[in-house]
């Protein structure tokens, strides 16, 4: 085996799929802040996600890694901790973690290295050790691997705006966006912060969206650790901006997908297309809303698992979506996967690819604006 994944579409041949057992809604931290009332999680309270709810996701995971075995993919599996358990470091304690299903929010893999980022909430900052056996026996396996882990963060007070999500929830939508592009959102620039879902890979090129995860310090950080890579800072006209994997898709050289309800820089549209790339943006999803416990969006309809630059696996009830990839001359592999959604999210956060096939390339020759 390989560590070795450079972007978001070369033929798929290793990837980690998640697993729902024991995901929790967390115990309320200073990042999160849930009031679900109607499905029996008010705020301040927190505990386990119904067990009916996680044998379904559960089910889902396991159908969706059976088809990525049938296509010759190897597939691995995390090993799931006691999530109910507080954690503690000497700074703050935490009455529960969160779950290890979006495997693709803590681990990244960049060329032959596999980085573990730092996250910014509480809950997640042991989620690594879910990862951990699988990382382990890579490093075993492939004397090539690089195995790089970010400045383990803090997470004190300092390193959130206090009081954040009830100034920011009393706001009206337009200008909830406005302070996103702003970036005045929940992070202070205390330390470096990102999950790793907030980068999108283009081989030479990592696109990295400012968000309620990922702070410009993180961002810095991550340019300094990869002086060999573009890394750019993004941002989206999106009022909850929480990794760029339902927002900005690429989806093989020269085509990315862009939720058009999240609007992109200007200047971000024009580095793309003076680089011939197409921006097109994705169908309308099926759905009103993301379902109950889920912290997502609907669009997790756009959050698709390319598995070579001709073939792309899609949520199956997405008609529109999956009608639209067709007809850009992809083959579809629909994959059931709503009832995951409460669980971190949608085929890509499911997912983390370990081994594609082919190396670095430069897709963006021509330099534009700042970029
Ligand atoms: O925009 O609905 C999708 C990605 C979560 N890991 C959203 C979040």
């Amino acid at each position: 085996m390989k560590v070795s994944s450079w972007n978001e579409w070369d033929p798929l041949k290793h990837v980690i799929v998640g697993r729902a057992d024991g995901t929790m809604v967390q115990a309320p931290e200073p990042a999160v802040f849930r009031d679900w009332p109607r499905e029996g999680f008010p705020r301040g309270t927190y505990g386990p996600l119904p067990a009916d709810m996680t044998d379904a996701a559960n089910a889902q995971l396991d159908a969706f890694a059976r088809v990525l075995e049938g296509r010759g993919i190897r597939v691995d599996r995390p090993r799931p901790l006691d999530f109910g358990r507080p954690v503690a470091t000497p700074e703050w304690t935490q009455p529960s973690m969160f779950g290890a299903m979006p495997v693709r929010d803590v681990l990244v893999t960049i060329g032959n290295e596999l980085l573990e980022a730092t996250m910014s909430f509480r809950s997640r900052w042991f989620e690594y050790l879910a990862h951990r056996p699988l990382i382990e026996s890579y490093f075993r396996a492939d004397p090539a691997m690089r195995w790089e882990a970010a400045p383990k963060p803090r997470l004190t007070d300092a390193s959130y705006h206090e009081g954040f999500w009830d100034a920011y929830d009393a706001l009206p939508p337009e200008e909830r966006v406005a302070r996103a592009v702003r970036g005045e959102l929940l992070l202070t620039e205390a330390e470096p912060l990102f999950d790793a879902a907030d980068i999108a890979r283009c081989g030479k090129d990592l696109f990295v969206q400012r968000s309620l995860a990922t702070n410009r310090a993180g961002i810095r950080w991550l340019r300094q650790h990869l002086p060999q890579h573009r890394v750019h800072e993004v941002v989206f006209g999106n009022a909850h901006p929480m990794h760029i994997d339902a927002t900005w898709v690429p989806l093989r050289p020269g085509l990315v997908l862009h939720c058009a309800e999240r609007p992109a820089e200007a200047e971000l549209l024009d580095h793309f297309k003076a680089n011939d790339w197409q921006v097109v943006q994705a169908a309308e999803p099926r759905r009103a809303a993301a379902p109950p416990l889920s912290a997502c969006s609907r669009w997790l309809s756009m959050n698709v698992l390319v598995l070579d630059p001709g073939t792309v696996c899609v949520e199956a009830s997405e008609t529109a979506q999956i009608e639209q990839l067709g007809a850009l001359g992809f083959e579809v592999v629909p994959v059931p996967f709503w009832d995951v959604a409460p669980f971190g999210g949608g085929l890509h956060c499911a997912t983390l690819d370990i081994h594609r096939e082919g190396g670095m390339e430069d897709w963006f020759p021509r330099r534009t604006g700042s970029f």
